[in-house]
C-alpha cells in the first residue's frame, strides 16, 4: 500500500521525467545530442572536414551550401598535406535550385569566404588530387552568370577540387562566337596555371546533382547529358553542347574548337565530330547524374541563327586540322581578376579578320 504522501510525490517525479524528456526531444535539443553522438562515434578526421550534415542519400535539403559553413579559413593550405579522399565526403546528391529575384552578386560573395581573387579555391585541409579550370563563353548574360556563380562555387567546393572560373566576355556587338571564345579561355587560362582538366561551360546551366563530378576522364566528356529543357534525356548521340570536359591534351590533340561558326549553331556538333577525328570518343556520366536545369531565355541579340552551319558541318574532316588551336587569333583587351571570376575581355574580330 502507497501512502497519499509518496503517491503526491510519485506523481511529481512522473511530471518531472516527462518535461525532462519533452525538452531533450525538441528539435534544437534533440539534434544537438544527435550530433553529439555522432561526432563521438565517427571515425578520425583526415581531411580537415567533418562530415557534419552530409548523408548517403542526399544534400540535406538539396541545399547547395549545407555541408560548407564550417570549412574555415584557419585550416591550413600548405605542403605536407595529405591528399583529399578519393571521394570526397560533402558530395550528397540532387541539389535544390531555385532563381530567387533577389539574389545579388555580393551575396553570392558573402557566401563563398574561401574562394579567393579571380575565382580561385583550394580545399583547406588537404590538397586536392584535380585542379579544373571553367570556361564559360559570355555576353550580356551578366544575370545568368550570377545565378551559375551561386551555385557553382559551392558546387565544386563539395567536390574538393582545386579550381579557378574564367569569364571570356566578348566585346563589341559583332556576332557572337562561342567555340572560338573556348578557344581564347583555353590559351589564357593555360596561360595562368597547369591546370588537369577545362570545362566548357555554357552560362546558363546548373547542375542538378553533385556527384556530377567535375574532373577529366580519359576520353573527353560531355557532362550536361539529361537537360530539363530536354525532358532529361540526350536529344541525339553525338551532342556535345552545353557542358564538356577535356584534358589540356584531348583539346590540343583535336585542334581545339572551330572559330568560324559566327551565331547561333553547328559549333558544338562539330566539336563532337572532332572528338572523332581525333581518335578519341564521348564519355559520359549517367542520366542521372548529368542533370541540369538551363534558365529560360530568348535567342539573344547579336546570335542569329547561323544558316552556313550545316554546310560546314559537312566538311568539318577537311577543315578540323587547318582551322583551330593552331588559327586562333584575338586581342586581349582586360583581364580583370574579380572577388568570383577571373573576366577576360577580348575582340575575336569578325569572319573577316581582327
Ligand atoms: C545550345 C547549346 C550550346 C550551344 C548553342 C548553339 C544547350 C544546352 N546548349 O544553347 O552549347 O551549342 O546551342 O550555339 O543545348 N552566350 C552569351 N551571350 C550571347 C549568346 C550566347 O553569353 O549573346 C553564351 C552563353 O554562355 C550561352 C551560350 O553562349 O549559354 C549558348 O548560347 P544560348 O544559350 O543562347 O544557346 P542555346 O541555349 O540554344
Ligand atoms: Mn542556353
Amino acid at each position: 500500500m502507497i501512502s497519499i504522501q509518496s503517491k503526491w510525490r510519485y506523481l511529481f517525479m512522473f511530471l518531472g521525467i516527462q518535461l525532462v524528456v519533452m525538452a531533450l526531444l525538441s528539435r534544437e535539443g534533440y539534434q544537438k545530442r544527435v550530433t553529439y553522438f555522432i561526432r563521438i562515434f565517427r571515425k578520425p578526421d583526415t581531411t580537415g572536414v567533418s562530415g557534419r550534415n552530409h548523408t548517403s542519400a542526399g544534400v540535406i535539403g538539396g541545399d547547395v551550401y549545407a555541408n560548407l559553413s564550417h570549412l574555415s579559413k584557419a585550416l591550413s593550405h600548405g605542403d605536407g598535406m595529405p591528399y583529399c579522399p578519393k571521394t570526397s565526403p560533402l558530395t550528397g546528391g540532387p541539389i535544390h535550385i531555385s532563381f530567387p529575384s533577389g539574389l545579388t552578386i555580393s551575396e553570392v560573395q558573402r557566401k563563398n569566404p574561401l574562394v579567393v581573387r579571380g575565382g580561385r579555391y583550394r580545399p583547406p585541409g588537404c590538397e586536392a588530387r584535380h585542379r579544373t579550370a571553367i570556361v564559360i563563353p559570355h555576353r550580356q548574360r551578366e544575370h545568368h552568370l550570377k545565378f551559375l556563380l551561386y551555385y557553382l562555387h559551392p558546387f565544386l567546393q563539395r567536390q574538393q577540387l582545386s579550381y579557378g572560373i574564367y569569364v571570356i566576355h566578348q566585346a563589341g556587338n559583332y556576332t557572337f562566337n562561342r567555340a572560338k571564345l573556348m578557344n581564347v579561355g583555353f590559351r589564357e587560362a593555360m596561360r595562368e596555371e597547369d591546370w588537369d582538366c577545362l570545362f566548357f561551360h555554357d552560362v546558363d546551366l546548373i547542375p542538378e546533382d553533385d556527384r556530377n563530378l567535375y574532373t577529366c576522364d580519359t576520353n573527353p566528356k560531355h557532362a550536361a547529358i539529361a537537360m530539363d529543357k530536354f525532358g532529361y534525356k540526350l536529344p541525339y548521340k553525338m551532342y556535345f553542347g552545353g557542358v564538356s570536359a577535356l584534358t589540356p591534351l584531348h583539346y590540343l590533340k583535336m585542334n581545339g574548337f572551330p572559330n568560324n561558326y559566327w551565331g547561333w549553331g553547328g559549333e558544338d556538333d562539330d566539336i563532337g565530330v572532332r572528338v572523332s577525328l581525333a581518335g578519341m570518343y564521348i564519355t559520359r556520366p549517367s542520366l542521372k547524374v548529368g542533370r541540369y536545369k538551363m534558365i529560360k531565355h530568348k535567342l539573344d541579340k547579336g546570335n542569329d541563327v547561323n544558316p552556313k552551319r550545316f554546310s560546314m558541318l559537312a566538311k568539318t574532316r577537311q577543315t578540323w586540322k587547318m582551322d583551330g588551336m593552331n588559327t586562333v587569333e584575338y586581342e586581349i583587351i582586360s583581364r580583370q581578376y574579380l572577388p568570383l571570376y577571373t573576366n577576360i575581355t577580348v575582340n575575336i574580330g569578325t569572319e573577316h579578320g581582327l
